[in-house]
């Protein structure tokens, strides 16, 4: 029997380093933060972090436009400080997972300034297309909201970005590419890097650059979801470069279903571990996040079993840097804060899966509470906010757009303690932090028995001793009016969980002794309160 990979058995947590913790008084996270924080990352029981990108950038979308995959951004510290890091988890048994992102770079990046000179052998490491000024190569759309195709003057050549106009998208037709790519991967694998999480991984390789279907958003997308090319090529990184290292990889995979995410998966087809799919985060919208529509907790749970039922083994999550607040989005951080956050807790660590946690989800943190534009910061906001004010939608309609749905909500600084700006910085932080970090900090959670963190912990520490938890199968028990139950059954032992995602009492499936409750109650009885769940023996 082949030895139980770590990944299925340890939570990971994603830190969003700019958003962290500030070690210097910049008012921007870094390293040393980080350093500082990996006592407590130990005892909240997590044996993973996954670190979203912390090379060299100018921050146009936040380090995911890289311009140095082979260093650290000043502002986050040196190698010197990532090597210490990766010891000192090491130290811990906590691993390192760095962000991958190679669908594109900046256009900072030395590749791509020699690209649009023209200077062998970058020539081709982009998508140029010939084209005049203001007629465009076709009428593919990007995911922020803009244009694809821009202009550029010193090539007289239009490049192809699928996301912002700063990150041209690379050409995967080029092998010289690919062994560039390669060679960043080692670089880091090298250093004792475990992992990558893998950024938009399933568009690598288009397959034509012709006109595509008019769609309400992505038009051209059919020309590069999970194109056989880009299965070939996770194919070659897997043989190449993850195999000899051991390297565990979570994809970020765009608009997959489940078949698609098991082609992905599938160890047969030896190519990525682990996938993040998308269905049961668009379950509050039509088509894309910015067509707003009302959360069903319904829909939400028929999602998560579809998903369940249909792939062995995924990634569980429900928030990260992209999404709003769990709390705020699929709970309610009003009245039942503390009861609906633990209520999603329990669903997180008790599905079958790897189960992600995003900073501050542990202690419940909430949408951003700016009352208008100025605050915002991210490219994608500023985008949409612009192209809905050229198609004159109505203010108040943009706003609620931004302010249910800006990547922003999940970016505000980590609430340490009730000291200025949360503990996160003496200085002013790059992002406002939300005002109710008197009311959610992890210091006085650390002392307040019934706190969302404290459940997180005992829940994580249960779950990383359970066999059942972490290898039992998923059966679906029941679902009904925001109400979800299901079983977890391994080597003749079982766990029960049941979840009321709503603000009403609903009656529930079964009764019965809990050892995990969302209320801290000993049973489980005929009727569920507000956003009660529970976990039961047997
Ligand atoms: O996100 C890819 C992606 O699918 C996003 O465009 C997503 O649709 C959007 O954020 C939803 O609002 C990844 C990263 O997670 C994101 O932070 C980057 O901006 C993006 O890739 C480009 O690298
Ligand atoms: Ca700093």
């Amino acid at each position: 029997m082949p030895e139980t990979p770590w990944w299925k058995q340890r939570v990971i947590y994603q830190i969003y380093p700019m958003s962290f913790c500030d070690s210097n008084g910049d008012g921007i996270g870094d390293l040393r933060g980080i350093l500082s924080k990996l006592d407590y990352l130990k005892s909240l029981g997590v044996g993973a972090l996954w670190l979203s990108p912390v090379y060299c950038s100018p921050n146009e979308d936040n380090g995911y436009d890289i311009s140095d995959y082979c260093n650290i951004h000043e502002n986050y510290g040196t190698l010197a400080d990532m090597d210490e890091l990766i010891a000192e988890a090491a130290q811990r048994d906590i691993k390192i997972i760095m962000d991958l992102v190679i669908n594109h770079t900046s256009n900072q990046h030395e590749w791509f300034q020699k690209s649009r000179r023209r200077i062998a052998p970058y020539t081709d490491y982009y998508i140029w297309q010939k084209g005049e000024p203001g007629k465009k190569p076709s009428n593919w759309g990007s995911f922020f909201g803009e244009d694809c195709w821009a202009y550029d003057e010193l090539r007289g050549e239009y490049y192809l970005h699928l996301f912002a106009k700063g990150q041209p998208d690379l050409n995967y037709h080029n092998d010289a590419v690919i062994e560039a790519v390669e060679n960043v991967m080692r670089f880091w694998l090298a250093r004792g890097v475990a992992g990558f999480r893998c950024d938009v991984i399933n568009i690598l390789y288009k397959d034509s650059l012709k006109n595509g279907r008019w769609k309400p958003a992505l038009t051209g997308s059919e020309h590069y979801i999970s194109t056989d090319g880009t299965h070939q090529l996770l194919n070659r990184f897997r043989r190449e470069v993850f195999e000899p290292y051991n390297c565990y990889t979570v994809g970020e995979t765009v608009f997959v279903t489940p078949q698609m995410a098991d082609d992905l998966v599938n160890p047969s087809r030896a190519e990525l571990d682990c996938v993040f799919s998308f269905e049961h985060m668009e379950t509050d919208c039509h088509f894309v996040k910015w067509f707003l529509r009302k959360f069903s907790p319904d829909r939400f749970f028929d999602t998560l079993t579809k998903w369940q039922t249909s792939l062995d083994w995924n990634t569980v999550y429900f928030e990260n840097h992209d999404q709003p607040r769990s709390v705020s989005r699929f709970g309610d951080d009003g009245a039942f804060h503390n009861q609906s956050a633990k209520a999603l807790a329990t669903l997180l660590l008790t599905l079958r899966g790897t189960p992600f946690l995003f900073e501050g989800q542990e202690i419940g943190m909430t949408n951003f509470d700016y009352p208008d534009m100025a605050k915002v910061r991210d490219v994608e906001s500023i985008n949409i906010w612009n192209l809905t004010g050229r198609l004159h939608l109505p203010q108040s309609l943009r706003w609620k757009m931004i302010k249910t749905k800006s990547r922003d909500n999940a970016r505000t600084p980590m609430q340490w303690n009730d000291t200025v700006n949360g503990g996160f910085s003496t200085g002013k932080p790059w992002l406002s932090v939300n005002g109710n970090y008197p009311l959610f900090n992890v210091e006085q959670q650390l002392r307040d028995q019934g706190s969302v963190l404290q459940y997180y912990q005992a829940l994580i520490a249960y779950r990383n001793q359970s066999p059942v938890l972490q290898a039992g199968s998923f059966a679906p028990l029941y679902r009904q009016n925001g109400v979800y139950a299901y079983a977890r059954t391994f080597g003749g032992e079982t766990l029960r969980v049941v979840i009321n995602l709503t603000a009403e009492a609903k009656p529930s499936p079964f009764e019965g002794k809990a050892i995990f409750s969302s209320y801290n109650k000993a049973e489980v009885d005929g009727t569920l309160a507000p956003y009660e769940a529970a976990i039961l023996r047997g």
